[in-house]
């Protein structure tokens, strides 16, 4: 089972910060940012590129809680959202999870 998955089912801890029926954040275990959150479908996707308009409704179930988690966690100034996408988009964890970046001015490099 892959590591978001087991992460989901709680078989391997994580610090949790929102949990519903559809999806998961928890922290991440190597922050690049004051706040680094993941968020994740429950269910298993492997990346962006294995959308469909038969699961894309876990993308607005997450999105919609962006500015929730967002907000408690501070973050009043602004934040990055984003997702790695296969080899080239450096994904390491191949269970679609979104980055949620943010407490500090980010760098403006993205590639
Ligand atoms: P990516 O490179 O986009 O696939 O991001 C994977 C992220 O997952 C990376 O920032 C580190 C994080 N990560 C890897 N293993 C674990 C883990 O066991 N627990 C937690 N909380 N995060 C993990």
């Amino acid at each position: 089972m892959c590591l978001f998955c087991q992460i989901v089912k709680g078989e391997i801890p994580s610090t949790k910060v929102y949990e519903d029926e559809k999806i998961l954040a928890f922290r991440d275990i190597n922050p690049q940012a004051p706040t680094h959150i993941l968020i994740v479908p429950k269910e298993h996707i492997s990346s962006a590129d294995e959308i469909t308009p038969e699961n894309s409704g876990v993308v607005s179930a997450i999105f919609e809680k962006v500015p929730q988690i967002a907000r408690a966690e501070g973050l009043k100034n602004g934040y990055r959202l984003l997702t790695n996408c296969g080899e080239d988009g450096c994904q390491s964890v191949k269970h679609l999870h979104f980055h949620l970046l943010g407490g500090k001015k980010l760098t403006e490099r993205m590639g």
